[in-house]
């Protein structure tokens, strides 16, 4: 017993040993820069860009797809400035610089004053704060709020869901709502934990709230990838894939939300691992995917809606994304689409555009809103929060409060409506 206690102190010490040694990336000097192609050899000088140098695509999520028209917000390293300068301005393309020091906006995110070790709503809390936080929620609120496992993810960690509702001894209609597919949007779980947070608070007495948990149950999971979410925190914060490992390849991950089946990896997906729309080896080859994916279909029959959420560009998507086609329930969708953003911007004025994915920001395959919506869950939506790139995925924490309470307005929208139109 004692060499066992021993072992394991020396295991953790080693284990903080090694978080202590990670090489965390940094990024002084890194400026964001918008870029507006409108000319094919705009586009052409973008995507050569990125085969000779290293760009991180911020929007659109790859180089892949960069089009004519539509502005381009990339990170570029500090060393490679010049040569951008220079390739810029040969090329007559306009551009802007949004952020003058991916470094200094990093460090400028966490502007809460919150303590940074302990769990808060207004602060982007880790995942070990939020595992505390999703245990402490679940005991303290055992009537509205119980936690499930589901599975784990590619490095052990547990994949959670909160099923927010009155307990009832009948099976009762349901919306599934994810938040963090992709790790360095990180004001995606912050939306998650604000939801559960209005949810246990507002029952009882908010009319809206308490006759939709009557009702209906919310399954949430706050973090869809935690690993790269984790990763995101300890090493790379400009992280967005799952931290797979793909055989005959050093690159590292899969994009979630380009591995469901559904026109997996025909178009907006690449199908090299190295790519941060890599669609993956095969459809639900993310056991992350493929975990949320069984869960939904063992309880097609109950869930009614499928809200996902991600940042940033201010949008409310919903199907289709791998196809121009719209959707059999294209009128109804738009509808509820902008009914949900119209009370979004009723409380800061906050602007957001809705549509369908494909011609509204760009098409792309193998995501979940798609595949949850060909599976029969008609009100299948993706939102992309604020901002729309003056910080991009650098969204500072005095944002989280008026970014969450605006978004609640159109989840409660688009729930409220499917609750009235169940039967
Ligand atoms: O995955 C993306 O590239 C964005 C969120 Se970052 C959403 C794209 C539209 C919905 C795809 N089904
Ligand atoms: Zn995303
Ligand atoms: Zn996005």
């Amino acid at each position: 017993m004692a060499s066992v206690t021993s072992n394991m102190k020396l295991l953790m010490f080693f284990g903080l040993v090694a978080v202590a040694l990670a090489e965390v990336k940094r990024f002084e000097g890194d400026k964001v820069f918008r870029l507006k192609p409108n000319l094919d050899a705009h586009v052409t000088i973008i995507k050569d860009l990125a085969k000779s140098i290293e760009v991180d695509f911020w929007s659109p999520d790859s180089e892949d797809l960069v089009t004519i028209g539509t502005d381009v917000d990339i990170q570029i390293p500090a060393r490679y400035l010049n040569l951008v300068y220079t390739t810029l301005d040969q090329s007559g393309m306009e551009y802007e610089i949004f952020i003058e020091d991916v470094q200094s906006a990093v460090d400028g995110q966490a502007d809460s004053g919150a303590s940074p070790r302990a769990h808060s709503y207004t602060k982007y809390n880790t995942w070990s704060e939020i595992e505390a936080w999703i245990d402490s929620t679940a005991s303290a609120n055992p009537t509205l709020v119980r936690k499930q496992v589901i599975g784990n993810t590619f490095e052990g960690r547990p994949l959670i869901l909160l099923k927010i509702g009155k307990s009832s001894t009948s099976t009762k209609p349901a919306i599934f709502m994810d938040c963090g597919f992709h790790a360095r949007e990180w004001i995606s779980p912050a939306f998650c934990q604000w939801f559960v947070k209005e949810a246990v608070e507002t029952y009882g007495s908010d009319n809206e709230m308490t006759s939709l948990l009557n009702d209906m149950d919310v399954y949430v999971m706050p973090v869809f990838n935690v690993d790269g979410y984790v990763f995101s925190h300890t090493n790379n914060r400009m992280w967005r894939k799952t931290r797979s490992k793909i055989s005959g390849t050093s690159c590292i991950g899969t994009d979630p939300n380009r591995n469901f089946d559904a026109g997996w990896c025909t178009v907006g997906a690449s199908s090299n691992p190295c790519s941060d729309t890599f669609c993956g080896k095969t459809p639900e080859s993310e056991i992350e995917a493929k975990t949320v994916a069984d869960f939904i279909r063992s309880n097609k029959s109950t869930i009614k809606a499928y809200i996902t959420v991600h940042s940033y560009s201010q949008l409310l998507l919903f199907p289709y994304s791998y196809s121009y086609d719209l959707a059999a329930h294209h009128s109804e969708l738009l509808t509820v689409a902008q009914g949900a953003t119209a009370a979004l911007t009723s409380l800061y004025g906050t602007r957001y555009t809705s549509g369908p994915g494909a011609a509204t920001i760009y098409p792309a395959a193998g995501g979940s809103d798609d595949w949850a919506y060909d599976l029969g869950i008609k009100y299948s939506y993706t939102f992309e929060l604020r901002d729309t790139g003056f910080y991009g995925f650098l969204l500072p924490e005095s944002q989280i409060k008026p970014t969450c309470e605006e978004t609640m307005l159109a989840v409660k929208y688009i729930a409220t409506y499917v609750q009235k139109n169940l039967y």
